[in-house]
């Protein structure tokens, strides 16, 4: 099996089944396209298989006319027909690993899909996992359906796992070019999954075991979710001492070798940084070790809605308002800029707390229209020099470059900038508040650094 398989990824004969045509499943269903296989794009969602086989796309990354060629190309097609399956000889799953309520993993996809393989399992398949999750579940969920198919793993089929590295929005780094980290269940696994992937991705990177490529994946996620804990509580350390926390950043950015630029926020979004580190501390938690940097990391970022919704408490007080009864413009909501995906994003908490605090709060986003929550949909209003002066404070929550951000200084009253968006403007009427430090330049207050020493606001918090 393992000649006749690189035999038909040699000759490109093979058919590359993809499962999960979301931001990962599509940009590598389009390169498996490109690099001449024959695609069955499998998803469980009928619309979306419907507007991908009219030559659409529902992927900000993925243009249409992209999927419009491979489709017109004969060379890509999108069934939610489950026996389709069986018609593949590689199948790679790039299905959604959420968390439950409880934060605990949700295999619910990853197993849904892996009884699918399991019905339609056949000798001379290689089956590649790409959803992020816990180290083990290859060779725990994967195998074992398999291996009840009557398949032996490594002999009939073959078994990888390869941890996906799309960054919505990226324009340098894509499916095509970014590295890939690829373990399997045993050295031919490896070799027949390495190859079908070098087909079409520039750089192949074999490890040991599927072990090693599933916790290579959660390192790189927890690094970054620890760094932006860390970046975090400096904010919230400049905040107490009235320091410019992202002069400091900055600054601390000129260091040649060493450090890596972080930035604070209101937050953290999507559906991979806040999520991920988890499932490690949840499979460490089985084996009753307590993962503190993850969840000291998962505590900081998570409390900083609370911190923005302090920040405009303090500055309508200042102006004598309450935050019961006050009108708060949200600019950017979705979960980081440039990019229209809201899963997770910390905009959500900032404008429930604030409703909850009794604030009549407006969004403007211009990559989201409206969105889904609870049931209800929610419309965004546009940024218009009336809503600016309506506003009794504005909160900057993701920072587009779509947004006219001098519109916004030389209109609004009071802004509440948790991302760094507006301090290389012409100062206007809007007094600027950064997510941490004393009040920025602006109308009404000394510019930055003429400020009193660390001011008694320490007490404040
Ligand atoms: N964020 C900060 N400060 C930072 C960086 C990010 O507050 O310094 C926030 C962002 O605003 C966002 C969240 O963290 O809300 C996550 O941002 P992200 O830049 O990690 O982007 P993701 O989650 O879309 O994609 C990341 C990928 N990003 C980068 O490497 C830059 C990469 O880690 C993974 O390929 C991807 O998660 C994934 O799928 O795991």
């Amino acid at each position: 099996m393992r000649e006749q398989l690189l035999g038909k990824i040699a000759d490109r004969s093979a058919v590359v089944g993809v499962v999960g045509l979301g931001y990962v499943g599509l940009p590598l269903a389009m390169e498996f396209a490109k690099a001449g296989f024959q695609v069955i794009g499998y998803d469980v969602s009928q619309r979306v298989v419907d507007l991908l086989n009219r030559g659409e796309s529902h992927i900000q990354d993925v243009p249409a006319a992209e999927v419009a060629a491979q489709v017109q190309a004969g060379r890509f097609v999108a069934s939610a027909d489950e026996p389709r399956l069986r018609e593949c000889d590689a199948i790679s799953i790039a299905v959604p690993t959420p968390l439950s309520k409880t934060r605990d993993p949700d295999m619910a996809f990853v197993l849904a899909v892996a009884d699918a393989i399991r019905r339609q399992a056949r000798p001379g398949m290689v089956v590649v996992l790409e959803s992020t999750t816990y180290p083990g579940t290859t060779r725990e969920l994967l195998q074992p359906r398999l291996e009840e198919a009557g398949l032996t793993v490594g002999e009939d089929v073959f078994v990888a796992f390869s941890p996906e590295r799309v960054d919505p929005g990226n324009e340098k780094w894509h499916t095509k070019n970014t590295p890939k980290v690829l373990g399997g269940i045993t050295p031919a696994c490896v070799e027949v999954a390495a190859k079908l992937y070098e087909a079409c991705i520039d750089t192949v990177v074999p490890v040991s075991s599927p072990e090693a490529a599933e916790l290579v994946k959660l390192l790189e996620n927890t690094f970054r979710a620890v760094n932006i804990g860390l970046v975090n509580e400096i904010a919230i350390i400049c905040d107490k001492l009235g320091v410019d926390v992202w002069e400091v950043i900055d600054a601390a950015a000129t260091k040649p070798f060493g450090f890596m630029k972080f930035t604070p926020g209101p937050g953290i979004g999507g559906h991979c940084i806040p999520l991920d580190p988890h499932y490690l501390a949840w499979k460490m938690r089985t084996l009753n070790y307590k993962t503190r940097f993850i969840d000291l990391a998962s505590e900081i970022n998570s409390s900083m809605p609370d911190f923005v919704v302090e920040k405009v408490a303090h500055a309508l007080n200042d102006r004598r308002k309450a935050v019961n009864g006050s009108r708060v413009l949200v600019l950017g909501i979705a979960y980081k800029r440039d990019i229209d995906d809201m899963r997770e994003s910390p905009a959500l908490d900032v404008m429930r707390l604030l409703e909850q605090r009794g604030a009549e709060v407006t969004y403007h986003d211009p990559h989201v229209a409206s969105y889904r929550e609870d049931g209800h949909s929610r419309s965004g209003v546009p940024l218009t020099v009336e809503a600016l002066e309506a506003a009794d404070a504005v909160v900057v929550v993701t920072d587009h470059r779509a947004i006219d951000w001098q519109m916004v200084v030389d209109h609004a009253d009071v802004v509440i900038d948790t991302r760094n968006a507006l301090s290389k403007l012409r100062p206007g009427r809007a007094v600027v508040l950064s997510l941490a430090s004393a009040h920025v330049a602006g109308a009404g207050v000394p510019a930055a650094g003429a400020l009193p020493a660390a001011p008694a606001r320490v007490a404040a918090h």
